[in-house]
This record gives C-alpha cells, sequence and structure tokens, in this order.
C-alpha cells in the first residue's frame, strides 16, 4: 500500500478513490497519512467499546450516522473501535495514542475505525475528526495521530459592549466542538454580576437557570466552562470581600461550573496591587480549588497585561514570584491589541515563570464599534510549542456569528501553528460559514478587516489585491490623467462584485444569525459598491466630453453620498463609536479622491462649482486653507467635527476654517486641539442667531483650546489673527451641540 506523508508535504492529499478535492481536516492535525483505500458508509457502524468510552464521544457518534440504515445480513458492515488510554477496547493501540492531554489516535482501513483518545475529550476530537473525514458517504483510509500545541483553545467573552446572547453562546458551543477548542471564559465587561457594582451578589434566580443550561451545552460539546469575577475596581483588601468573592464562586460551582478565573484588566486604586492580588489568588487555589478536586486549574488575568507596561516596573515578576505555580497568567502581547511574537511571549515567561495564557485581542471591535473584523488571521509567530504557551484564547467582537470567522482560525492555529495557513484557513472559515454564498462573504470580509488609524496602532491588511489598481486609477485622476484601461476594468469589477454580493448576503438563507449581525455593514457596503460604480462612470464621461452624462453620474453619486450619511446616523448609535464603516482602508478613500479629483477638474474645464467634498454631510465646511478644502464635517451623535489631519497644516495668517449648520443649534462648547498653540493667536467666533458673528474667548485645558457657547448658533469660525503663516497639527475640531 501506498503511504503519503502528510508532513512531508505540508499541505494535505488526497487519496485516489476520494472523489471531490482534497481531504480538509481542521484544526491541521499533527501528522496525517493517507493511503489509497476508501470505506463506504451504507449503514450504521457496529460500535466496540461503548461501555467505556466517552459519552460525548459516543454520541457524536451517533449523531453522525443517524441517517444511516440499520445494518442487515448482507450489507457490509464497518466497526468503530472506540475508546480512551485504558478501556479494554483500545488496550492494544496504547502504544499509538500521543501521551497529550485532548490527543488521539484515529486509524481507518479495512472497514475498521479506530478512535483511541488519550483521555476522553481525545476522543471525542477523534469523533469530530471523523466526521469531517466523511465525503459523500465514504471515509478515505487514513492514519492520525493528533494533539494540539496550546492546552486551553477557544474564547474569552471579555469584551465591552453588548455581550452575547445565551442562545448565540449555545450555538458557540457546539462550534467549539466541532474544531476542538475546549475553554470558553465568561467574562463580558458589560455584565454587571461579573464586574462592579454586583460581583459580590450571586446571580438572580432566571440570570442562574440560564447560566446552568449553558455551562451543560459546554459539557456536552467538550467545553471547559470558565466563569471569570472581575472584583478589582472597588474590592477591599479585607475578609469580608474575599469571603463575598469564595461565595460567588460557591454559586456558580453550585450551577455545575468547574473551572474559575479571576480578572484584574482595567482598573485603578487599591485592587491593582500586585501582593495583595497574588495573596488572594493563592487563597482562593489552597481553600477553594483544592478543597474541589473536579476544578480545573485556576486563571487570572493580570493588571498588567502587556510587555510594553511589564517593563515598567515589577508587577509581572511579583506575580511570577508569588502565585501559585499551577495558576494561569494571561497576557495580551507586547500592546492590547497586537500579533503574538516569539520575543514577547520569551519575556513575559521569564517573568511569571510558567507559559503564558494568551488572551489575543481579536477580532473584538469594542474599540472601533463602527467596523468589522473580519479578515484573516495572521502575524503571529507560528514556533510556539507547549513549553512557550499554555492557552491561546480569542476576544471576539460582540458579534459572536461573524466572530466564527476569526475564532475558527485562531483554533486551527493553537492546535498546530507550524503548519496553519492564515489565508487557506479563511477561506475554508467562510465556505464552514455559509457553503453556498461564500465568494459573496469573501468579497464582504476582504473589504472589511482594517481597525483603522488610531490609539493601538495595529493594522491588517484590507483590500490588497485591489489596492494597486485602486492607487494608480486615483493618481491619474489627481494628475488630471486619463486612468488606464486595466485599473478601470478592474475597479469596475470589483464594485460590480460589492454590490452583486451585497444582495446575495441579504438574501442568504443559509446563516440567519450572521446576516442579522452584518446586515447594516453589507446594505453601507452595496452603497459603497454602488457609489464606487458611479464615481468610475464620473471619470468615464468627463474623459469622454459628455458633460449630460458626468451631471447625471455625479448627482447620482451625491444621492448615495447621502443615503451612507443616513445609514452610518441611525443606525449602530453607540456612545463610543456610533455608525457603521466599512472598506475605510482602500475603498472609501479611492472614491473620496476620485470623486474630489474628477469635479475639481470638471469644476476648472466647464466653469462650475460644484460641491467637491467627498463625504456627505448637512453641514457645510468652508475654509481659505487650501490644504483642508475638500475636507468632509462629521456629524457623530452630539458632535461635530472636522476629522483629525495626519499632515502638517500650513495655517496661513488671516486663514479660517468654518463651519456653516444646515440649521440652528444649541451649542454647548467647542474643543479645538493644534498641539503646541497658544489661544491668544487665535479667534474663536460663532455666528448668532441674528446673523452677526460674535467673538468667544479660549481657554486652553488639558493641552486643547475650548471655548463655552451655550447658545444657539449658525455656525462657528476659528482663524489666525497671529499675523504669521503657521505650522500646526489639526488633531481635533469638535463642536458639542445639544440634540
Ligand atoms: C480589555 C478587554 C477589551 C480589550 C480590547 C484585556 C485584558 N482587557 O484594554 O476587555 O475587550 O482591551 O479593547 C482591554 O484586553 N483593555
Amino acid at each position: 500500500m501506498k503511504y503519503f506523508n502528510y508532513l512531508l508535504f505540508g499541505a494535505m492529499l488526497f487519496s485516489g478513490s476520494i472523489t471531490a478535492g482534497e481531504i480538509s481536516v481542521y484544526p491541521q492535525p499533527r501528522s496525517m497519512q493517507i493511503s489509497q483505500g476508501t470505506v463506504s458508509i451504507t449503514s450504521q457502524p457496529r460500535i466496540i467499546g461503548q461501555e467505556e468510552a466517552s459519552p460525548i464521544a459516543l454520541a457524536s457518534i451517533e449523531a453522525l450516522f443517524k441517517d444511516k440504515p440499520e445494518a442487515t445480513a448482507g450489507t457490509s458492515r464497518f466497526s468503530i473501535i472506540i475508546g480512551e488510554r485504558g478501556d479494554k477496547s483500545v488496550k492494544k493501540y496504547t502504544r499509538n495514542i500521543p501521551q497529550k492531554a485532548d490527543g488521539y489516535y484515529l486509524k481507518i482501513s479495512d472497514n475498521t475505525v479506530i478512535i483511541a483518545g488519550n483521555d476522553e475529550r481525545g476522543t471525542y476530537y477523534g469523533v469530530k475528526t471523523l466526521g469531517q473525514l466523511i465525503e459523500n458517504g465514504q471515509l478515505p483510509e487514513v492514519e492520525i495521530t493528533d494533539y494540539p500545541v496550546a492546552a486551553y483553545r477557544g474564547v474569552v467573552e471579555g469584551f465591552y459592549g453588548t455581550p452575547w446572547s445565551m442562545k448565540a453562546r449555545a450555538e458557540q458551543m457546539s462550534f467549539y466542538g466541532d474544531y476542538k477548542m475546549n475553554t470558553y471564559i465568561y467574562a463580558p465587561k458589560d455584565d454587571p454580576y461579573h464586574r462592579s457594582p454586583n460581583w459580590r451578589d450571586p446571580y438572580p434566580a432566571e440570570k442562574a437557570a440560564e447560566l446552568k443550561a449553558l455551562v451543560e451545552t459546554a459539557n456536552a460539546n467538550g467545553v471547559d466552562f470558565v466563569w471569570a469575577i472581575h472584583p478589582g475596581q472597588d474590592i477591599r483588601w479585607n475578609d469580608e470581600d474575599r469571603d463575598f468573592l469564595i461565595h460567588k464562586f460557591e454559586q456558580l460551582y453550585d450551577l455545575g461550573v468547574r473551572s474559575f478565573a479571576v480578572f484584574f484588566d482595567d482598573i485603578t486604586g487599591e485592587g491593582t496591587d500586585p501582593v495583595r492580588q497574588a495573596n488572594l489568588l493563592n487563597y482562593i487555589d489552597d481553600n477553594f480549588n483544592k478543597s474541589k478536586p473536579d476544578l480545573k486549574p485556576l486563571l487570572m488575568c493580570p493588571t498588567v497585561y502587556t510587555g510594553s507596561w511589564g517593563k515598567q516596573n515589577d508587577y509581572l515578576k511579583t506575580m511570577g514570584d508569588m502565585l501559585n505555580p499551577d495558576i494561569n497568567i494571561m497576557y495580551t502581547g507586547e500592546e492590547v491589541i497586537v500579533s503574538i511574537t516569539r520575543e514577547s511571549v520569551d519575556w513575559v515567561n521569564s517573568q511569571i515563570k510558567r507559559p503564558v495564557y494568551i488572551w489575543w485581542n481579536f477580532p473584538v471591535t469594542d474599540y472601533v464599534r463602527n467596523r468589522l473584523l473580519m479578515g484573516p488571521v495572521y502575524g503571529n509567530d507560528t514556533t510556539f510549542t507547549s513549553a512557550d504557551i499554555t492557552g491561546f484564547l480569542s476576544n471576539p467582537m460582540e458579534h459572536a456569528e461573524a466572530s466564527k470567522i476569526a475564532i475558527y482560525s485562531i483554533a486551527d492555529y493553537s492546535w498546530n501553528p507550524a503548519t496553519f495557513n492564515g489565508e487557506k484557513s479563511w477561506k475554508d472559515a467562510i465556505a464552514m460559514l455559509m457553503p453556498k454564498d461564500a465568494d459573496a462573504l469573501e468579497c464582504f470580509a476582504r473589504n472589511n478587516s482594517d481597525p483603522g488609524d488610531g490609539w493601538f496602532n495595529w493594522r491588517r491588511e484590507e483590500s490588497k489585491e485591489i489596492a494597486p489598481y485602486a492607487a494608480r486609477f486615483a493618481e491619474a485622476v489627481k494628475k488630471g490623467e486619463k486612468p488606464s484601461d486595466e485599473d478601470y476594468a478592474r475597479m469596475k469589477c470589483e464594485f460590480e462584485k460589492i454590490v452583486s454580493s451585497s444582495d446575495r448576503l441579504l438574501a442568504n438563507d443559509e446563516n440567519e444569525a450572521l446576516v442579522k449581525e452584518i446586515g447594516t455593514w453589507v446594505r453601507q457596503f452595496k452603497l459603497q459598491g454602488e457609489t464606487g460604480r458611479e464615481v468610475l462612470a464620473m471619470v468615464k464621461a468627463y474623459n469622454k466630453a459628455d458633460s449630460a452624462m458626468f451631471m447625471a453620474k455625479y448627482k447620482h453619486v451625491r444621492a448615495l453620498q447621502q443615503q451612507s450619511f443616513v445609514l452610518d446616523q441611525t443606525n449602530n448609535q453607540n456612545e463610543y463609536h456610533p455608525g457603521i464603516l466599512v472598506g475605510t482602508r482602500v475603498l472609501q478613500p479611492f472614491i473620496n479622491e476620485v470623486f474630489s479629483g474628477i469635479t475639481k477638474s470638471y469644476n476648472a474645464k466647464y466653469g462650475t462649482t460644484l460641491e467637491i467634498m467627498s463625504e456627505y454631510s448637512p453641514h457645510k465646511f468652508d475654509t481659505t486653507i487650501e490644504q483642508l478644502k475638500g475636507a468632509p464635517v462629521r456629524v457623530k451623535g452630539e458632535n461635530i467635527q472636522i476629522p483629525p489631519q495626519l499632515e502638517v497644516i500650513r495655517w496661513g495668517a488671516g486663514c479660517y476654517v468654518q463651519i456653516d449648520l444646515a440649521e440652528p443649534l444649541e451649542a454647548v462648547n467647542v474643543q479645538i486641539n493644534l498641539e503646541k498653540t497658544t489661544p491668544e493667536i487665535w479667534k474663536f467666533e460663532v455666528l448668532a442667531g441674528n446673523g452677526e458673528w460674535m467673538s468667544l474667548p479660549l481657554t486652553t485645558e488639558n493641552g486643547e483650546m475650548t471655548a463655552k457657547i451655550d447658545r444657539e448658533i449658525k455656525g462657528a469660525r476659528l482663524t489666525n489673527i497671529s499675523g504669521r503663516d503657521l505650522e500646526v497639527f489639526l488633531r481635533k475640531w469638535n463642536l458639542v451641540v445639544k440634540k
């Protein structure tokens, strides 16, 4: 028999007689040898070992073959020998079973399947692999030895914002089971019983019942439900609070929870003391955990959870020295939002004196709530072994189903980093979520993956295939040249695809939960596609000197911009990052530049004064500063803003920026940050109801200039009265109004 060594080839190989394509098992197994034969599944299997084998593994087998008929005399029946290390059924294969937690040995040959786990979960995972191998009623003959790198894999529901629903969580559990994730940490920042103010109080009966049901679902899918408490913001370091915490854990223990965590992230004050934190954790470990033999090791999230903060003090070293060795310690990497590097992991391990438990802040969006992060997982070191990391969890978006794209790949990566292929894993995740409309979802996902520019300083690739075409095209328009036919065709094709993909996503009936979560972004994406298409048509009309066509397309674009503005202003109005942003890295800048550029050219050629501002706003922006012409006026809740500019602004003597409001509004104040400057050289004025400009005093507060307004105004203006040309950074221009 001919054997291919899977590891040698570094990719899945397929056996000749299995018809469709390649064999994909996720997460990718450590070692898989595929031979030529197949086993046909025509009936229910004969199970050998059911007296002792893992009950969830057996339940999973039953689910796999429930549609097959009972075997009858004459049908060729295949057998499954199943069990875990020490069970009679698999004794013969003991040598083959990897001695690793969650590991298993799976062999399919001669009408027989052997599934031998190192432990119960290993057996269960062997069944999950078996399920993935079935294709068209056939199983390839394979031999697999498999076990994970990270002992703990899965998700920490640890974001700010609307916690996942119980329904979504239950759905996640079976997803985790399917892809060999064994951990779910319950830690939603916005559950008041997890954090202040109610961490001391037991859950009310109804909530408790819901959690109990969820714990059962987790168990049924081989997932450890970890309940985390977050007491640090108002903890008093006394016996009373310590006992409150233990009582709360006791309540959760009674609900079935067998794994606990204490989180001290994002707190200030007394609670941050590492010595007291460590003493509390050791107390819990010695008195609560050790008295209950069925508990998993205690887990903690430190206050100093990044390398860059850790290097400024001894906090992590204190934890490493003081904490009982069996307590696991979390860490987000060198920064809060960042890829996980070898260097950072080696450093933290030297401090905490145990392999780190990674809390990876991806694809969480609580710091950019108007966006979705749907792109591939990449950038993490691929040489980690079990000696480096004990856990690797994803902190997801508040959109549970949409987060599965990233979670799927993180499961894949944390099981076997060495063979991880981010791009392939991403495509397979998409196909798993939406088999029939995978290409439509892929189009949406590849254009919605970057968190943008911000304090977190962590960008993701977005629209990367189209980017070079977009750049060349926009550059040509800017120079007043005609873009190449190739670039035009490529951009047009992408915008067409965006429009049709959006419609297909909105009409998709394979994954209702996903469509519901991302629907508003998809509608915005469709508008973006339509706008892009029409902006291209403006360029074409201009180059053909077809004025009538240009005007028709121009007006259509204005109408689309307005619709996009309304959508942004009326959906997802959270107080932090309200609105709906899509395709911000390449597509929107492209549309804006080309729209402004071609309209400017048109104005120059035909002597018209068409608005060149590329983003619709009811308010108008007026300026005598050349660099700022065409900048948008953004409305974010109660704030009317000129967005921060990256480059230095040359603000000539006497030049101004001015906002003309669409209607009189009750203004509260203005906040202006031009970096190092002083109020004396600026004049701030508002346009009062009587149509007169009046000057208001500017003061400096926390490095920014501010003026109280407290009246109804129709406009606001800032003028350079220094008598000199100035160079400034425009970091902030925010007019606060009452809605
Ligand atoms: C929080 C987390 C939040 C994340 C991303 C940790 C350990 N804690 O900066 O709740 O979802 O960042 O914004 C955090 O990451 N703090």
